[in-house]
């Protein structure tokens, strides 16, 4: 049962007077701002961290590309390079993409998508972001002190026994940041249970609100087991109790099972939130009703269940008995199948569509096709033959890049291009845009195709010197991260520019369904001057009901 999420708007100043008044300049002091417990702002908090984490990783990933532009080690020595890739995968895995979308467009969207006055716990939303920071102010200090060198992995034993950086101050920002990750997913699963609108049934949810309900609970049960682990790890690298290192008596393998029983459900972490978001574009910018959405609301669901039982799939060369291996090879392959799901249903959603290609479109195009490849990739890899013949090769980098940056950074780019009306009021200029979003596809696939090539010729992943014959393919791969580079620096250009010169945005600019879209832009910060009730199915695009599929009463 929905319960009425709105508090009674307080008395005083007319309903129009109230509403003219946004999130955004309801007040201007920096207090007001860090000390808000509006989740739009704190949305706003969360986008300016992750940009920050996402400039640093990538300018960790320029000196990884350098360096392999030439097959002599010239540029970094090993250990440096041994930093950078370290850096660079902690920072954008930990710091960046798991809180991308689900912190910045899921904090700033799901209260308003399902007509609810804010989260469920407010102040557990702002406590998060200062959380998130506390962790990432770790990572940080480990990386001025001299950096990490493990791998993101942090592979045991030379994680707790051997290396010499600085592994504990790593780890403990991880741990913290994990805390983040935990108190969010609470908030949304509460939040999405207890405060829909009435009318808005399960069923006629956004399919970005299912997306982001699965990936609370891979959030709420997975993000434990890595802080168990890393807990482990400090405890054996500062007391040298044996528990995966074999020299005192544990076990190696331990870690990696543990470590991979939270990282690959948390690659639907990164992923899962991109997917609602492609929902949402795809049926806005096709004017036709998501074809199949209680498949594809399900399928998050699947995918959020099937995701933990796949962790083998990490290990076929490390000990695994070939009948372990079997049963993870199978499994695998299984959680293809909502992800091809969900594929084929936006393909369906797009078939005789009024496609019309604004920026947020091009995004969500882009990530059909390189999240395809990225998955049919990965079940490449789920073939227990051919992951032995690539595994720890680039082949695995490309792949894992295909999802990870071609599918989820696509996804949060698109996803901010269509609410950034909605959430700062402004429009940006449509035709940079455009222009970016093709660099970045262009970018992309130069960086990271020639790296399928690369491992399956067998070059090896996290070496800083490589045998002359892998250089051409290599120098198309920098050249591409290049490209790739402007491509994302563009969006920040002109997306700042349009915070000031932008023109004024109206309050539905894509003509789109969803409650988000009832309200100003940007909203108040009551979100919704009066609680909306809802009495129609979503995505009514291009049907009678289009345009008013949303009675405010
Ligand atoms: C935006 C999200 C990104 C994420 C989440 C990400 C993630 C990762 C991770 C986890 C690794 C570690 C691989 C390993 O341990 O072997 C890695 C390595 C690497 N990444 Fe990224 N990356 C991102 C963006 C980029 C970009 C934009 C570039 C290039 C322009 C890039 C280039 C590389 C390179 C060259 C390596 C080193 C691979 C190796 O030597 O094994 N990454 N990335
Ligand atoms: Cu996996």
């Amino acid at each position: 049962m929905a319960t009425p999420a709105l508090k009674p708007v307080a008395a005083g100043a007319p309903p129009a007077e109230r509403m003219r008044r946004s999130y955004l300049n309801a007040d201007y002091s920096v207090a007001s701002w860090l000390l808000t417990v509006d989740h739009k702002r704190i949305a706003v908090l969360y986008l300016i961290s992750v940009t920050v984490f996402f400039i640093l990783g990538g300018l960790f990933a320029a000196g990884v590309r350098l360096e392999l532009l030439t097959p002599k080690g010239d540029l970094l020595q090993a250990d440096t390079y041994n930093k950078f890739f370290t850096m660079h995968g902690v920072v954008m895995v930990f710091f960046f993409l798991v809180p991308s979308i689900p912190a910045t467009l899921g904090n700033f969207l799901v209260p308003m998508m399902i007509g609810a006055r804010d989260l469920a716990f407010p102040r557990i939303n702002l406590l998060s972001w200062y959380v998130f920071i506390l962790g990432g102010a770790f990572a940080l200090a480990a990386m001025i002190f001299g950096g990490v060198d493990t791998g993101w992995t942090f592979y045991t034993p030379y994680s707790t026994s051997y290396s010499v950086t600085n592994v504990m101050l790593a780890a403990v920002g991880i741990f913290i940041t994990g805390f983040a990750s935990i108190l969010t997913g609470l908030n949304f699963i509460v939040t999405i249970h207890r405060m829909r609108a009435p009318g808005l049934t399960w069923f006629r949810l956004p399919l970005f609100i299912w997306a982001h309900y699965a990936t609370s609970l891979i959030m709420v049960l997975g993000t434990p087991v890595i802080a168990i682990t890393i807990f482990l790890v400090a405890i054996e690298r500062g007391l040298h109790i044996g528990i995966f290192d074999p020299a005192l008596g544990g076990d190696p393998v331990l870690f990696q099972h543990l470590f991979w029983f939270y990282s690959h459900p948390a690659v639907y972490i990164m992923i899962l939130p991109g997917m609602g978001v492609i929902s949402e574009i795809i049926t806005c910018f096709a004017r036709k009703p998501i074809f199949g959405y209680s498949f594809i609301a399900m399928s998050s669901l699947a995918i959020a269940v099937l995701g933990f039982v796949v962790w083998g799939h990490h290990l076929f060369t490390s000990s695994q008995s070939v009948y372990a291996a079997l049963i993870f090879s199978i499994l695998s392959f299984a959680v293809a199948i909502p992800s091809a799901v969900k594929v084929f249903n936006w393909s369906a959603t797009l078939y005789r569509g009024a496609i019309s290609f604004e920026a947020p479109m091009l995004y969500a195009l882009g990530f059909i096709g390189l999240f395809t490849v990225g998955g049919l990739t990965g079940l490449f890899l789920a073939a227990i033959g051919l992951d032995l013949h690539v595994h720890d090769t680039y082949f695995v980098v490309a792949h894992f890049h295909y999802i990870m940056v071609g599918g989820a950074v696509l996804a949060f780019l698109g996803g901010l291009h269509f609410w950034w009306p909605k959430m700062f009021g402004r429009m940006y200029p449509e035709m940079p845009a455009r222009v970016a979003a093709v660099i970045v596809f262009i970018g992309f696939n130069l960086t990271f195709f020639p790296q399928f090539l690369l491992g399956y010729l067998g070059m090896p992943r996290r070496y800083h010197a490589y045998p002359a014959e892998f250089q051409v393919l290599n120098v198309m791969s920098t050249a591409g991260a290049s490209i790739l580079a402007v491509g994302y620096l563009l969006p920040f250009c002109y997306l700042l520019w349009s915070l000031k010169f932008g023109p004024k945005a109206a309050n539905n600019p894509w003509g789109a369904t969803g409650l988000e879209w009832t309200t100003p832009s940007p909203p108040p910060t009551e979100n919704f001057a009066e609680q909306p009730i809802v009495t129609a199915e979503p995505y009514t695009y291009g049907t009678a009901e289009d345009l008013e599929e949303v009675s405010v009463a």
